[in-house]
């Protein structure tokens, strides 16, 4: 070969080559393309949709970097040193499963940030409750004096939590797609707060999804456990690490539990009484669990439990989890929009059941649920039953003849339908069971389209 044939290859080599592929161009990609190119790495974005949403962010602020949109392409993807995938994109999509073949590693946003991140990381997974014990658990952090990084799943993307002065800890929300990918978490503390069949379109079987969620409990740090789910439990049994429990039950040793005195039910750390049941901000069941978790991982960095008492009293939860609208006629209305699967819209029933009467608004995109174990709570609990979304007919399946229930277009009709249906004492819920992608932009909108609706009522 020639001396200038030779440079002419190495020439269209390198002109071929990126350091990373960045798939995906929604918050983490664009979070992953500002922490690459800090990083003074040669990159492409590529996204399987025409109008990702960060894509005119990018042509504003980084117009130098190429971007390949429609068919995520192997021929890129083979182009690359590694892959950084977006947690919206399956690891079974084509090109990347031919690229993983070929050996090129993939990883996630949570990756690049583990390898940069010097101060501790908190961590939390599980599948429902981990946006509210992430916000508990920072804001505790915050309130006992240490600078606090929040974010992850919860909706700031990891890599913009990365800062010149590290913060005295992060405390990560992480999803099964984030976590899947990573592999350098060694985090200070962790939790897999509980386990239910989730985004059952991603994975093939439970295990799987367990799987990938267990990998929070990567390295050394405490590892926090839910003593009341056997899933969970079993992913540190044989642990010869430092282990911290917490149960709905009473619990042993320095364990995080609820003890029944003869004055009130009171969340303990062993015996030490830390807050009464009833001074929680945030109501029902899953929400003791919650604060028991927030606590316990609190724990790890120091909180005194004055100040977990405090901000646990102070916190009346996120917006559109379980969240009271208003009452009107003496019917209250609830949105949890973010019950987007059938665990979280058992335990959204479940802690409202004691107030009265209830008619559910369901349905939406069920990312291949298995709905059957609704059926005995909506027997058991509810009233009538209200269904929108690709997937109403698969929850009508499992309701049978237990409950009436009716079909409707759309969140006005839902709403409409459901005030001529309740009598004064009743609630309506909107706990959908259900991803809300087949008919609005995320689980917010659809909580503020309810909302709208139930505040246009008032005017007629
Ligand atoms: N998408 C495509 N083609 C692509 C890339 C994405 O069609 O090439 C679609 C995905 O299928 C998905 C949507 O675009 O429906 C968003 O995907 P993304 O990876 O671009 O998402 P981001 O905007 O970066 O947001 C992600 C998390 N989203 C998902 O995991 C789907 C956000 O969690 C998270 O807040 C954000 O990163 C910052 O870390 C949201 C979520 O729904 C709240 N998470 C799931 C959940 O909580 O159940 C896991
Ligand atoms: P995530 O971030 O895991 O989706 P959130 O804290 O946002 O969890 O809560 C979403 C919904 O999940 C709540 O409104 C409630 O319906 C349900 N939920 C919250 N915590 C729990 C829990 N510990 N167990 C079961 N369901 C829960």
């Amino acid at each position: 070969m020639s001396c200038t044939t030779a440079k002419m290859i190495t020439m269209k080599k390198a002109e071929q080559h990126y350091d990373a592929v960045i798939v995906g161009l929604g918050k983490t990609g664009l979070s992953c393309v500002r922490h690459l190119l800090r990083n003074g790495l040669r990159i492409a974005v590529t996204d399987s949709r025409m109008q990702p949403p960060e894509l005119s962010a990018l042509k504003n602020e980084y117009a130098m970097v190429p971007v390949y949109l429609g068919d995520i392409s192997a021929a890129l993807l083979l182009k690359a040193d590694q892959i950084i995938l977006s947690p919206g994109v399956a690891l079974d999509n084509k090109a990347i499963k031919l690229a993983v073949e070929r050996g090129i590693p993939v990883n996630s946003d949570i990756e690049l940030f583990c390898q940069q991140a010097t101060a501790p990381i908190i961590a939390i997974s599980g599948s429902n409750g981990k946006s509210t014990v992430t916000t508990l658990v920072a804001e505790m952090a915050r309130q006992s004096g240490l600078k606090t990084n929040v974010g992850g799943n919860l909706g700031t993307p990891a890599l913009d939590l990365l800062t010149h002065d590290e913060p005295d800890v992060y405390v990560l929300e992480l999803s099964s797609f984030q976590l899947q990918t990573t592999y350098s978490l060694n985090a200070h503390a962790s939790a897999v707060l509980n386990i239910s069949p989730d985004h059952m379109d991603r994975y093939a079987s439970l295990e799987n999804y367990a799987n990938a969620k267990k990998k929070i409990y990567s390295g050394n740090g405490l590892a926090v456990i839910n003593k009341d789910d056997n899933i969970v439990h079993a992913m540190c049994g044989d642990s010869t690490r430092d282990v911290i429990s917490f149960t709905r039950g009473r619990p042993a040793g320095n364990n995080f539990g609820i003890v029944k005195a003869h004055d009130a039910t009171w969340l303990c750390q062993g015996e030490n009484k830390i807050i009464r049941q009833t001074e929680l901000g945030i109501k029902g069941e899953h929400n003791v669990a919650n604060a028991l978790a927030a606590m316990a991982l609190a724990s790890s960095v120091n909180v005194p439990v004055a100040i977990m008492a405090e901000v646990l009293k102070n916190f009346s939860g996120l917006a559109h989890r379980c969240q009271w609208v208003k009452t009107m006629r003496n019917i209250s209305w609830y949105n949890d929009s973010k019950a987007t699967n059938v665990g979280a819209c058992i335990a959204s029933i479940k802690g409202l059941s004691g107030l009265g009467n209830i008619i559910l608004i369901a349905g939406g995109d069920g990312k291949g649920a298995d709905f059957s174990s609704l059926a005995r709570v909506i027997k058991q609990y509810i009233k009538k039953v209200l269904l929108l979304g690709i997937d109403a007919n698969r929850i009508a399946a499992v309701i049978g003849t237990a409950v009436p229930y009716e079909f409707v277009a759309d969140m006005n009709a839902a709403v409409r339908l459901a005030n001529a249906s309740a009598e004064p004492g009743d609630l309506v819920l909107l706990a959908p069971a259900c991803a809300s992608l087949d008919m609005y932009a995320d689980y917010q909108q659809r909580g503020d389209t309810f909302v709208a609706a139930v505040n246009s009522l008032e005017a007629h």
